[in-house]
C-alpha cells in the first residue's frame, strides 16, 4: 500500500489524519493549505475535479471528499474495527456520515466561500445549528457511540464535522449527552495524535 494524504491538518483533512491515526495507516502527507494555488493546477483537478483538499490517492487510486476518504479507509484498512461487518450497522455508519454532511456541515462550516451566506443568514444560522443538535443528542442519549457499541467512522466523521474550534460560539450546554460523546471522541489516542499535528500547523 501507498497512501498521500494532501492537505493541511488546519483544513478538513484533519479528519483523514485521525482516521489514519486511528488506523496506524502509513502515509505520505503533502500539507497543501487550502489557499495553495497548486489545488487548482492541472496535475491536481486530475485527482480532485474540486480543486479543494482532503484528497487522497491509495496505489494509485484517487479519491476526495472527508467522508468519503474515511468511509473508505476504514473499510479498507479497518479490519472489522471501525467500520462494522453487518448491513445494518453499515447502513448506519452511512446514515449518521451523510446526516453530518447535510444537516451539521452547512450550518457550520466556516469557509471563507460561504462568509456572505452566512451573514445573510444570521441567527437562522445558528438555530438550524440547535435543531441538528437537538436530534444528535437524543440519539446519544442512553448509549455510548452512534452506532453498535464501539466507536466507529460513523463517530469520526460526525465529531469531525461538530469540531471544537467550529462550535466555539454556540451553546452546548442544553446537550449533555453530546458534549459527553465529543469528549470521549477527542480524547482518543489518534484523535490527540492529529490535533497535535494541527497545533503544530497553527504555530508555524
Ligand atoms: N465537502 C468537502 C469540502 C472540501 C473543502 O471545501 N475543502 C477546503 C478546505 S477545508 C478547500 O480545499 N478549499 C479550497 C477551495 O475549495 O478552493 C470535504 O468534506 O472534503
Amino acid at each position: 500500500m501507498a497512501l498521500t494524504i494532501y492537505g493541511s491538518p488546519r483544513s478538513r483533512t484533519i479528519r483523514v489524519l485521525w482516521m489514519a491515526a486511528e488506523l496506524g495507516l502509513e502515509y505520505e502527507h503533502v500539507p497543501l493549505e487550502a489557499a495553495d494555488p497548486a489545488l487548482k493546477s492541472p496535475a491536481f483537478l486530475k485527482l480532485n475535479p474540486a480543486g479543494a483538499v482532503p484528497t487522497i490517492v491509495d496505489d494509485g487510486f484517487a479519491l476526495a471528499e472527508s467522508t468519503a476518504l474515511n468511509l473508505y479507509l476504514a473499510k479498507t484498512y479497518g479490519c472489522g474495527g471501525l467500520y462494522p461487518p453487518t448491513a445494518h450497522a453499515e447502513a448506519g455508519v452511512w446514515r449518521w456520515s451523510l446526516w453530518a454532511q447535510a444537516h451539521l456541515e452547512p450550518w457550520l462550516q466556516r469557509d471563507a466561500s460561504t462568509a456572505e451566506l452566512r451573514a445573510q443568514a444570521g441567527e437562522s444560522m445558528a438555530q438550524l445549528a440547535l435543531a441538528s443538535l437537538q436530534v444528535l443528542d437524543a440519539a446519544l442519549t442512553g448509549r455510548e457511540w452512534l452506532v453498535g457499541d464501539d466507536f466507529t467512522v460513523a463517530d469520526l466523521n460526525v465529531a469531525g464535522v461538530l469540531s471544537p474550534s467550529r462550535t466555539a460560539e454556540l451553546d452546548l450546554e442544553p446537550f449533555g449527552a453530546v458534549q459527553r460523546w465529543r469528549s470521549a471522541c477527542y480524547q482518543r489516542p489518534a484523535a490527540l495524535a492529529a490535533r497535535q499535528g494541527l497545533t503544530a500547523a497553527r504555530r508555524s
